[in-house]
């Protein structure tokens, strides 16, 4: 090859630019990890049913085995732990109340919860961005007086009204911890580069994880704020922060069986990030992204950041999906392992960690041989962790299996 050649040879057209060789080669990161592969095959389920952009997946957590799927349309459905059934029930129906345009991905019905003791008093919560305006709303709603195996869209009662500066990085995730709180995870607001510094502001909601107590009221609130949240003496800091300096947190899950809180924090430019949540803890953004500095414009003198406990580089995939350390039965290679997959590379993985020394290990693959777009994950009453990828309007659902 003569010298000219390869001079072209190693700089590639970006945006219409000749961008030089290196440049290019920091943008391609680290080599690609040849990550180890599993025995475990992901089997497509409920294959019956036509279920529209399932964005979150969980159960009631009262003994009636029953898997809730949330479209991000506004309707949730309810279905038997049945993977031949025909037709699902519609739990509840709230299209009208929420903004969703499929131009606009990250709106729309975004996070469901039970309440630990639904069985009980029949109380869930939603996370969903209003009809009007750029609002998020965490709202409590109960069944229905006459019929306890259906929501009743008319006994609302919002707990938080979220603004929203930009369209994207709402967050959504919901989920009651093990003390019986509600956890929020939001995003920073959106755009891009946290404009506004709320990933390291506690003055705002954005770009935390919140915690509030949904069984009591404070004077003046739907909720009450848990007397031990970390912020409640910092002047100037919402009492209802956690955790902070995170971006757009797509997915919070309790491990069912120490209690961790697990996370994947979306990066901008380079690197995804998982994160195990410290009371009080600040993961970063805008100053980090993953281990890396990002900008120093919001950074305080003497802030400590906690970094992620695992990172992967956009040359494997470019949005993380974050899932749950698996504690079911089917699938014994998957014991104690955190499932995760990467929604624009479609790419699923089960990572080890040690809670005892505090770091990860080995990061497996699980083949997927059609690199769905991962959007969320859920579990059973029993443990086993279902998966939903969206295909334009609708999705599919997927569980996993021990490779024959
Ligand atoms: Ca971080």
């Amino acid at each position: 090859m003569n010298r000219l050649l390869r001079l072209f040879s190693i700089a590639a057209l970006v945006g219409g630019m000749v961008v030089p060789a290196l440049a290019q080669d920091q943008a391609k990161g680290p080599p690609i990890p040849n990550d180890p592969v599993l025995p475990v095959e992901l089997k497509k389920t409920f294959t019956n049913l036509r279920i529209r952009r399932p964005v979150a997946i969980t159960n009631a957590g009262d003994g009636s085995g029953r898997i809730f799927f949330a479209e991000q349309q506004g309707v949730i459905l309810a279905v038997p732990n049945d993977p031949e059934v025909l037709e699902p029930e519609v739990f509840l129906d709230i299209e009208n109340d929420v903004r969703f345009k499929s131009n606009m991905n990250e709106e729309g019905l975004l996070g469901l919860a039970f309440h630990p003791k639904f069985k009980e008093n029949g109380e869930f919560f939603l996370y969903y961005t209003i009809k009007d305006g750029l609002v998020s709303h965490v709202s409590r709603f109960k069944t229905m007086k006459d019929d306890p195996t259906k929501g009743d869209p008319e006994s609302e009662e919002i707990l938080l009204t979220i603004e929203q500066p930009f369209w994207n990085h709402n967050g959504g995730s919901i989920e009651f911890g093990p003390d019986g709180y509600l956890y929020i995870g939001l995003g920073d607001g959106g755009a891009a580069n946290d404009p506004h510094g709320n990933g390291q502001n506690l003055g705002t909601w954005l770009g935390s994880i919140l915690r509030i107590d949904v069984d009591h009221k404070d004077e003046g609130k739907n909720y009450a704020i848990p007397k031990d949240n970390p912020f409640v003496d910092t002047e100037g800091a919402k009492p209802e922060i956690y955790a902070y300096g995170l971006r757009n947190v797509w997915r919070l899950t309790f491990d069912r069986e120490t209690g961790a809180l697990w996370v994947g924090d979306v990066g901008q430019n380079l690197w995804e990030e998982i994160d195990i949540i410290e009371k009080g803890g600040n993961y970063g953004w805008n100053v980090r992204e993953g281990l890396h500095p990002f900008s120093q414009e919001f950074a305080k003198e003497g802030d400590k950041y906690i970094d992620p406990i695992f990172e992967y580089h956009h040359n494997v995939g470019k949005s993380i999906t974050s899932g749950f350390v698996y504690r079911g039965e089917k699938v014994p290679e998957l014991k104690g392992k955190f499932i995760y997959a990467d929604y624009v590379s479609g790419k699923v993985w089960a990572l080890d960690y040690d809670y005892e020394t505090g770091k990860a290990g080995t990061n497996y693959r699980i083949e997927e041989p059609s690199n769905p777009p991962v959007v969320c994950f859920g579990e059973t009453e029993d443990g086993e962790v279902l998966m939903s990828a969206i295909f334009g309007e609708y999705g599919s659902i997927y569980e996993f299996v021990p490779k024959k």
